[in-house]
Order: structure tokens, then sequence, then C-alpha cells
């Protein structure tokens, strides 16, 4: 476990020593600690981030690694609310199982230290960029529903019990069990605490003021938020990213890369479908007070909402088909046994469809409710999106806030009255403009 009392905090100049003394990752910056550069860049809420960078193999390759230390704290709290360092442990293991699912789109981890909480992994130097900073600007990137549909589509299947064999599933789900102290933080922060009284919450007052007390008082979504708590505690489907919002992922207009998974466990699918849907609607209902005209941006943001349900869903289904019709190598998994769902069974084929019809409708209703109260959370709750943070006016920002609260409480609670992703878009298109 990490020291007790908690791991010693890095600072920039911390951080350079730290890798000179691992000779390893120093090759990997070139020249000595002389002649690297370190900054503190963690705009996250919980971490302490550093890229230390070096001459590498000239200046056509320099080198440039990220050191990302776990404090036995929140950051953006400070040390009145602990949270445990073990969270780095997490972190590491998902980067590593989430890579081996889908190379292309999660980086590298050169290291874990457990002792010092601290991950040392693959820059991603600029021009990536953190999603939400990009929408922000008012970017568009052309692939990053497809790669977000493989990022998903991919972590999702291969860690499930749809392609593990049970014990193998098992022993995972037991792992990152353990990751109690991050799973209990979203319990409180995005299933609790929006909807009533609680010492962090925080809204655009006095605007919102009416708004949050209907939310109070609301007997539909209170019931529709615990319902979706008691899936989050309960269904253990696949290992989650566990926190899949716009500044978890890191772009270019070609790549798209999936960072910060210290929230890892095993849970429902549709919480990490549903973060992502979210902070693109998010960024939608901003939009109409963020500078430049935005129409094109939020019409690929629908089509962006759209594409990546769709693409998921092909994808996702794709993998299945393919690990029951290869059974006899892998096993097929532990729900679709080939000699009950594989061609050569009776009705095989067709009973391997409507199962996946009936299964990928239950995630669509679950990933639409998740949605809504990830969207709900970022507006009543403690951590907010700079998507709405950067409109200064109060009263244009409370606008913003309000269409979006009205979605988000109508996709936590008629999550089921919604046929496809079309309709999706087509009911947020209604809720801007009414
Ligand atoms: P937190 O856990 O506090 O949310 P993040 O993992 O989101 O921290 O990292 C905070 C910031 O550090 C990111 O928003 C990004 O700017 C930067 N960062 C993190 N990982 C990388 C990386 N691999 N390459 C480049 N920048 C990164
Ligand atoms: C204290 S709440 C901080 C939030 O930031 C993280 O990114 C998670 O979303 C968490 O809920
Ligand atoms: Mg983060």
């Amino acid at each position: 476990a990490a020291e007790a009392g908690g791991p010693q905090a890095l600072d920039q100049e911390g951080a350079a020593s730290y890798i000179e003394a691992r000779p390893e990752l120093a090759a990997l910056l070139g020249g000595s600690k002389a002649d690297w550069s370190v900054k503190e860049v963690g705009d996250g809420n919980i971490n302490f981030v550093f890229i230390v960078e070096g001459p590498g193999a000239g200046p056509e390759r320099p080198g440039a690694l990220v050191l990302k230390q776990a404090l036995p704290y929140v950051r953006c709290v400070g040390e009145a609310w602990p949270l445990s360092a073990e969270r780095a442990r997490f972190e590491a293991a998902a980067l590593r199982a989430e890579r081996a699912c889908c190379p292309a789109h999660v980086p590298e981890v050169m290291l874990y230290d457990e002792r010092a909480a601290v991950i040392v992994m693959q820059y991603l130097a600029p021009p990536h960029l953190v999603l939400r900073k990009g929408l922000v600007a008012g970017e568009c990137y052309p692939n990053l529903a497809s790669h977000v549909a493989t990022f998903l589509a991919n972590t999702l299947f291969k860690t499930s019990p749809l392609c593990l064999s049970a014990p193998e599933y098992r022993a995972k789900v037991a792992e990152y069990s353990r990751n109690s102290d991050m799973c209990a933080l979203t319990e409180q922060v995005v299933f609790t605490d929006p909807y009533g009284e609680a010492q962090y919450n925080r809204w655009t007052s006095p605007q919102l003021d009416g708004d949050v007390a209907a939310l109070w008082a609301d007997t539909a979504a209170k019931t529709a938020v615990a319902r979706l708590k008691l899936k989050f505690l309960s269904s253990a489907q696949s290992l989650l990213h566990g926190d899949l919002h716009t500044g978890s992922l890191m772009v270019t207009m070609r790549e798209t890369w999936a960072i910060d998974p210290e929230f890892a466990f095993y849970g429902p699918i549709g919480f990490d479908v549903g973060a992502f849907l979210a902070n693109l609607l998010l960024c939608y209902f901003a939009s109409s007070n963020l500078p430049g005209d935005r129409s094109g941006q939020r019409t690929w943001l629908l089509e962006t909402v759209e594409s990546v349900w769709d693409g998921f869903c092909v994808q996702f289904l794709g993998l299945w088909s393919a690990h029951v019709q290869d059974g006899g190598a892998s096993g097929g998994g532990s729900l679709c046994s080939p000699a009950v769902f594989g061609s050569a069974a009776p009705e095989g084929g067709r009973s391997l469809e409507e199962c996946q019809k009936a299964v990928v409708s239950d995630l669509f209703r679950d990933s639409l409710g998740f949605a809504g109260a990830k969207m709900i959370r970022r507006i009543v709750g403690i951590a907010h999106v700079e998507d709405l943070e950067s409109i200064e006016d109060a009263d244009a920002r409370a606008g913003c806030e309000r269409r979006a609260l009205k979605f988000g409480r109508e996709l936590l609670v008629n999550s089921g009255s919604f046929k496809d992703a079309r309709a999706v878009t087509e009911a947020a298109q209604k809720a801007f403009t009414g």
C-alpha cells in the first residue's frame, strides 16, 4: 500500500528527480536532469500531473513523459476530503487493461509505483488537447464518434462475461471491487448529493433556486436516480472507465485517447456510454452562449450523439457474434454458449439476434438514464463543467443550465420512452429551442 500517512507529495523538482532516479525513464527523455523542463498541468479535480520534457532523440523527436501522482485527498477540495491514494493502482491497472482491449485509444503506462502513488505514462503532446477544451473553443472532431464507439465497444465487451469465462470475470470483479473509495465518491456526488441538501452542492443562484427546489421535491426523479444507483452498486457488467466525460479524452483531428480511468470498477455499461453522451449534450445546451456561430457545432454534436451510440452497438454486437461463432477456441464467453446460440444450434442465429436485441435495448435505456443523472450533477452538484462555467453572464448561464437540467431530468425519468438515438437528438433540439 502507499506509505503510512500517504505518499510524499512531489513538486516540479521532485518530479524531475523521480525520473532521474530511474534510468529506463531518464533514457526516454534524453540528456540529463539539467536539460529537462517540468510543468504541473493538473487541470482535473483530483490529482497532480507533471509533464517532464527532455531533448530525446533531437529536435524532431523530443522526449517527454507524464507523471501523475495521487495524494490522499481530493485536489479541488483539499485535505478536508480524504481519498485513498490507492486509486492510482486502479488507474494504472485499468489503463493497462483498456490498452490491451483497444491499443489505438489508450496511452501506454511505463511505470506504476505503489509507494509513491505515481503513474508514468505516454505523453500526448500538442496538438493533442483535452476534448472539453476543444469543444468550448468551438471545434468539431470528425473521427471522434467512431473512435469513442470503438473504445467503448472493445473495452466494455472484452472485459464482460459475454467474452470472459465466469472464473476470469469473477476474479476481475473481485479485484476492482476494492476501488470502493472511488465508487463511494461517485455514489455521493452523482446519485445522492444533487437531490437534497449537501455541503458541496452549488448552482447558479438565485436564478436556479426554484429549479433546484423543484428537483429536491421531484419524486419521479428521486425514484429514477435511486434505481440507477442500485444498478451502479449492483450490476457488475463490465470493467468501466468510470469517469468518461469530455475532460477524460484527449484529441487531435485524427486521434482520440481515453485517459484518467481512476474510477474503474465493474459496473453497468450504460454508465460509461451515458457519461460521454451527457457531456456532449451539456456542450450542446451551453453553445447558445459560447462565443462565435455555433450552429455547425450543434449539428455535429447531435450527429455525434447518434453515431457514437449506433457505432457502439454495431461494434459491440459484431464482437459478440464473432465470439459466439468462434466459441470452440475461446469458450464463447459465459453468456451465450455456441451449443445454444451458435450457427449450428437449432435456431441458434435467430436466438442470438433476439438475445442481442434485448440486451442492447436495456443498455440504451440505462445509458440515457445515466446520461440524465450525469447532466444534472454537473449543474447542481460539486463538480461543474467549463462548457457552462465559462459563460460569465449569470442570467445567460442559468438559461442554458435550466434547459440542460430539464432535458437531463427527461432522460433520467423517461429513459424508456426513446426508441433510438435519433429520438434523443430530436428531443434535445426541441428542448434547446423551447
Ligand atoms: P485528474 O485525475 O485530476 O482528473 P487527469 O488525468 O484528468 O487528472 O489529468 C489532468 C490533466 O493533465 C488533463 O486534463 C491533461 O491536460 C493532462 N494530462 C493527463 N494525462 C495526460 C497525458 N497522458 N498526456 C498529456 N496530458 C495529460
Ligand atoms: C469531488 S467530485 C470530482 C469529480 O471529478 C472527477 O472527474 C469525477 O467526475 C468526480 O465526480
Ligand atoms: Mg480527470
